[in-house]
């Protein structure tokens, strides 16, 4: 997920690029604007947490574009991608790394697990949207 602040900051071609161009495949995307009720279901396992309340501001503050990535070691190769959750901290390289100076305002969101994956899909996708296509470099990746 390209957060608000990556909306705005007009990073969503920057970002989607880098996972296009590692070899990971988009099979759903699209903008929206999150209710108050998504982003809670979204972020349930911080609820709580001293910065839970200006995570859920922060989220429903715009548009944010959610995207569906899959691929070889999808997870793995995307976490890495992404960078760590801190961006004082992600090497540079990465989109937080390379996008991000602290841990408030971080670009991306990206599941860490497939049981996540899997809770996080259908807060924003329905079936119908995720679709199917074979990459033309396919037999490279
Ligand atoms: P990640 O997005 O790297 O998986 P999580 O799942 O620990 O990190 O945290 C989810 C989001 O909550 C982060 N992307 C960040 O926006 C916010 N967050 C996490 N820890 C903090 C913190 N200590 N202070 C402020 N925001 C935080």
């Amino acid at each position: 997920m390209i957060k608000p602040d990556g909306v705005v900051r007009s990073k969503i071609g920057e970002i989607a690029s880098r996972f296009e161009n590692k070899g990971l495949k988009i099979v759903a995307l699209k903008m929206m604007k999150v209710s108050r009720e998504k982003a809670e279901k979204h972020y349930a396992v911080h609820k709580g947490k001293p910065f839970y309340d200006s995570l859920l501001n922060y989220i429903t503050s715009g548009p944010l574009v959610a995207m569906i990535i899959e691929g070889n070691n999808c997870i793995e190769i995307v976490r890495k991608l992404v960078g760590a959750t801190n961006g004082a901290k992600a090497e540079p390289g990465t989109i937080r790394g390379d996008f991000s100076t602290g841990i408030d305002f971080n670009l991306i969101h990206a599941s860490d697990s497939e049981e996540s994956a899997k809770y996080e899909i259908p807060i924003f996708f329905d079936e119908k949207e995720i679709l199917s296509y074979e990459r033309a470099d396919k037999e490279w990746l």
